[in-house]
């Protein structure tokens, strides 16, 4: 999928459940991406709209209250707040951050709940599900966990709705030497008193549209391999229909007469958030009608972007209930990235095990975790943090290359030049040759960032800051103001316009730092268009005092991170 030909794009980030704080798992796994991939359409002059939210029904949220003894509304309050806290502490800026347990979002998702209904793609059966005697209630999703009864996995801790080792959906009842976590969370015995029991549930008949769904995957063979196996797996497996509802009082009720005290499954209602936030955000704006040039024109762009245990969510099933509902394209691509491991091993929430947004932004900025996140960027396979090597890639490649190269240009200037872009430089062909480099290097990051190749575009980013650096090496302005003050001019304003470059292509990963380079060469800060405008700078331009751009973490910032981490592991 190439957006170039999109005048206007909708990027969605998957919504994180408001049950729990924010860690550097989630920010490389959706929503750095999709942040960096806003920024970069923004700045090539496309209207785009970022959407995200928190979502807050169903059994994570219930589940994190009982374990709390506090009220699911307590839980995601909390979480929502700290939510939006962290993600505006990483740069990552919604247009719009939602949440969906709110009646808004119960009306928009029970309408399409009832659309489908009358289409007849959603039909009541008696279901069976899974029964805890001990606390007289059905057990949904996380509240059931057991052995995963796919053959080819049989991972324990399968949940009652997914698995997250083979992350295939699971069928509770299925599940091998299953027990109950609400008792489990009580310090119950949590097996033996389980029983299987019917129940009346409604089911999307997903099935009906597997040949819609592979048209879908076929009209996209520039998806990453991973999303295409994945979902062309399900599709050859076979379609099932999918239980959306759920014995719970917490979430979207379901708005039948004999639907009471059930709600819809939270997967059910959680992508429809996407519209429901898009809706209230050209509400927000006074163009209320605006969200059907996203939803209902494909000639916008649409994107998800997601962390791969939620591809069968927005590959195949959200997919297949837009197709039944029938007002809504489908989007355009979805960008999922595998998983970050941390030190070596997973990042577990309960375990504590993790790198916390927030503790992480109490001791540093955020351009240098985003800068490791994109570099190491777990696109085609997991990836794993190390402190040493966030330190070592602060140190030897922000600072050493893309610092030391913006801050000796710019020096240079102010202390030779009389704080200005020099004047009647005679550009040699070496500076010809990196002037060229720079509109080569604007095209090459444009068709990266495009195709949402965030890794890749960095590195070459960082590639043409390191020519910056070998040039001088080359040119050795330092000699050449003596020798031949017209070159040295000519060195120096080859090395300004190549700052402007790189502090343009850095912005979508370094948004902090972009700014900054852009008060530094005194020009306005960065807006739509600016990725493929013509250079500001002229000789004679004023420059501004620079400072040092990316600090360098000393041993003794970095050992007290490593340190807790090493008591939990
Ligand atoms: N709340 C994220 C998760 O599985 C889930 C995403 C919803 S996107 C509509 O943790
Ligand atoms: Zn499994």
């Amino acid at each position: 999928m190439d957006l170039t030909d999109k005048t206007r794009i909708l990027i969605t980030a998957a919504l994180p459940y408001a049950n729990g704080r924010l860690h550097i798992g989630h920010i490389a796994g959706a929503y750095l991406p999709a942040d960096e991939a806003v920024r970069f359409f923004r700045l090539r002059g496309k209207e785009v709209h970022f959407v995200c939210g928190s979502d807050e029904n169903g059994a994570p949220i219930t589940f994190t209250a009982l374990k709390e003894g506090v009220s699911p509304q307590d839980i995601v309050d909390r979480y929502h707040r700290l939510l939006g806290e962290a993600f505006a502490g990483m740069g990552i800026r919604f247009d719009v951050y939602g949440r969906t347990h709110t009646p808004n979002h119960d009306r928009v998702t029970q309408d399409f709940f009832l659309r489908l209904y009358e289409r007849g793609h959603i039909v009541k059966k008696t279901g069976e599900q899974v029964y805890c005697l001990a606390c007289r209630r059905f057990l949904p999703d996380r509240y059931i966990e057991g052995i995963c009864h796919h053959p080819d996995c049989r991972a324990p801790g399968a949940r009652g709705d997914q698995c997250e080792k083979c992350g295939r959906p699971v069928d509770a009842t299925r599940l091998i030497d299953p027990e109950c976590m609400i008792c489990k969370t009580l310090g119950r015995e949590a097996r033996g008193h389980i029983e299987i029991r019917a129940t009346e549930h409604w089911f999307f008949q997903l099935e009906g549209f597997s040949g819609r769904l592979r048209e879908y995957l076929d009209a996209h063979p520039e998806w990453r391999e991973s999303v295409k196996r994945f979902s062309y797996g399900l599709l050859d497996q076979g379609l099932k229909e999918r239980g959306i509802t759920r014995d719970m009082d917490w979430g979207v009720p379901v708005p039948l007469p004999e639907g009471e005290g059930k709600v819809l499954y939270v997967w059910f209602d959680a992508p429809i958030g996407y519209i429901t936030f898009t809706r209230e955000y050209f509400e927000s704006k006074g163009i209320p009608g605006a969200w059907k040039d996203f939803w209902g024109d494909p000639a916008a762009g649409l994107v998800h972007f997601i962390g791969k245990d939620n591809t069968v969510f927005h590959a195949v099933i959200f997919p297949g209930m837009l197709a039944a509902h029938g007002d809504y394209r489908l989007a355009d691509a979805v960008v999922a990235n595998e998983f970050l491991n941390l030190e070596g091993d997973k990042i577990s929430t309960s375990r504590d095990y993790a790198v916390w947004v927030d503790e992480y932004l109490a001791s540093f900025p955020a351009d240098p975790l985003r800068y490791y996140l994109t570099a190491i960027a777990p696109e085609t396979a997991d990836a794993d943090f190390a402190w040493k090597q966030f330190q070592q890639r602060n140190n030897g490649e922000l600072a050493d290359n893309l610092g030391n190269f913006i801050q000796r240009t710019l020096a240079f200037c102010n202390k030779y030049f009389a704080g200005r872009a020099p004047e009647g430089a005679e550009i040699g062909p070496a500076g010809r040759a990196l002037l060229g480099e720079i509109g080569e290097a604007r095209r090459e990051l444009s068709g990266l960032l495009g195709s949402f190749r965030f890794k890749a575009a960095l590195e070459r980013l960082m590639r043409l800051s390191q020519r910056g650096n070998q040039y001088f090496a080359e040119e050795e302005p330092w000699k050449s103001r003596r020798s031949d003050p017209a070159a040295c001019a000519g060195t120096m304003f080859v090395g300004l316009k190549l700052v402007e470059a790189l502090g343009i292509f850095m912005a979508p990963f370094l948004p902090e730092a972009a700014e900054r380079v852009r008060e530094f060469l005194n020009l306005p800060p960065l807006g739509p268009g600016d990725w493929d405008a013509p250079s500001r700078l002229e000789g004679g331009h004023p420059l501004r005092e620079s400072r040092v751009l990316f600090p360098k973490l000393e041993d003794s910032a970095i050992q007290p991170h490593i340190d807790k981490l090493a008591k939990k592991r």
